[in-house]
This record gives structure tokens, sequence and C-alpha cells, in this order.
């Protein structure tokens, strides 16, 4: 049972949360009034690059992981509409991350397949689930594309993107590990930070501006929000490329603030 792994992550770390918790330095991306965020490797060289979106915009502008908390701007995709959820991650089974597009008002969503590093095509239409209000997606089984975890009236919709994207298989039930409720706060995002195989939710209360992983086992405080600092988006990635998946946020400024969680699995790996 995936629960019982979360036993791993630390409450308290003696002389500080430094070492489970780390701010890479802050990079500005220049985008203003920036509202979405999404972070997986779009050139396959073990870094996770960046999708990020302006409020009520139409197009994405993607960035290319250095490595050490700073990015290179790469590349602007035209997404056709204003997305609510935009989300880069492996679709197409190859080494290269796809990025999607949605907005559940309007039912729009819109898979960008990578051909080359920052180059896509289509886009291809997707359909969504009816009443769907929100999307995750990590890898949650031995199929290479992502799963797309749907949030709908009555709970959970798992999807497996097969042919690229141009057609779905539907999970006839789900697993034990997805019966959860996602936090509140609208800053969230999903993504195995542990480390065990099975994502958990990390997302920003917004008063005080305090960071909680949201596990089986109840929330665990991750660190605090610079202060002078409102956070509008997390995604999950490796952006530093060290194995361990980091906490990828976005501020108001547009300013990308990255916590490195490397200490969440106690040296492991
Ligand atoms: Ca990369
Ligand atoms: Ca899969
Ligand atoms: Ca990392």
């Amino acid at each position: 049972m995936p629960a019982a792994s979360l036993g791993r992550v630390p409450e308290t770390r003696p002389g500080g949360s430094e070492e489970s918790a780390a701010w890479m330095p802050a990079f500005a991306s220049g985008v203003a009034n920036p509202r979405l965020l999404a972070a997986g490797d779009l050139d396959g060289d073990g870094l996770a690059d960046l999708a990020l979106c302006p409020e009520g915009g139409r197009s994405l502008t993607i960035f290319r992981s250095q490595g050490n908390g700073r990015f290179d701007l790469k590349a602007t995709v035209e997404v056709g509409f204003t997305p609510e959820r935009i989300i880069v991650a492996h679709y197409a089974g190859s080494t290269l991350a796809d990025v999607l597009a949605v907005n559940f008002t309007t039912r729009n969503a819109t898979l960008f397949v990578s051909t080359s590093p920052f180059q896509f095509s289509g886009p291809t239409r997707l359909s969504l689930p009816v009443g769907a209000t929100d999307l995750w997606s990590w890898q949650l089984n031995d199929h290479p594309a992502f799963e797309l975890v749907w949030l709908i009236p009555s709970g959970l919709r798992v999807w497996t993107l097969v042919g690229d994207g141009k057609g779905v298989v539907e999970w006839p039930g789900l697993p034990q590990y997805l019966a959860f409720s996602p936090p509140s706060s609208p800053v969230r995002t999903w993504g195995d930070f542990t480390g065990d195989g099975v994502p958990e939710f990390a997302f920003c209360s917004l008063n005080p501006g305090e960071l909680f992983l949201l596990t089986a086992a109840g929330a665990v405080a991750l660190g605090r929000v610079p202060p002078g600092v409102s956070l509008v988006a997390l995604s999950a990635g490796d952006v530093d490329g060290d194995g361990f998946v980091d906490l990828v946020a976005l501020d108001h400024t547009g300013t990308i603030r990255i916590l490195n969680l490397k200490g969440l699995r106690g040296g492991a790996g």
C-alpha cells in the first residue's frame, strides 16, 4: 500500500528545515501578469523546462532549464484559446515532453506534441469528461504516456492517451492511492515528491503563505514563502537534474522560485 512509505516524510529536522527544503536562486521570467505554470523536460536533457501563461493569455512562453535555477527563453506556442490549466508531460512515448492546454469553461483541450526540442506539431484536439473542472497528470502505469487525472463532480476519472493523443483509454476504476480530496487552495500541484511512485499534492496556503505536502498521512509543512511574495501557481519537475522532483513556483511578479525537496527522500537515491 503506497501510504506506508509516507512515513519517510520528515515532519521536522534537527537544526532547521534547510536540509529538507531549500530555495534555489529566484529567476525573473519577464512574463507580466503571470497565471499558469507547468514544468517538464521538453528537450530530453533530463532538466525540467517551463511553460508559462499570463492571466487571460492565449499563448505560452517556453523556457529551457539551465539546471541551476536559471532559464533561457526558447519558444512561444499559440494556443488559440485562453487556458485555465497547462501541463508539460510525456503523452507520445518520446523522451521529449509534450504540452497540454485546457479550458474547462469553454471545454477546449489541445495537445502540442514535441517533434524536436521546443518544436511542436498539431495541435491535436482532445475531448474532456463531462463536468471536468481540473486536471492533473503523472505516470501511473507501464504504458509510456502519462495519465490524465480529471476532477469531475463525482470524483476523479483517469485516462491514458494512446496514438499520440488521438485516442484515450479510460480506466475502469480508481486505484486506492487516487482516493484523495484535492487541497482547496487553487495554488496546488500534483507530483511524486517523495519518490515512492505515487504522486502527492503540494499546495500553498495563501495566508500566511506556507507550503505543504498533502499525503495520505496528512499535511506536512515544506517551508514558508519568502516575505512579500505571493505565489500564483505551482508545478512539479526535476529542474536541476539531480533525480529529485523539485517544487516549482511562479509568483505574482513572474519570478520563478524553486524549492529543492531532495531531503524529503531522506538521502535515498
Ligand atoms: Ca530540458
Ligand atoms: Ca502511463
Ligand atoms: Ca531536483
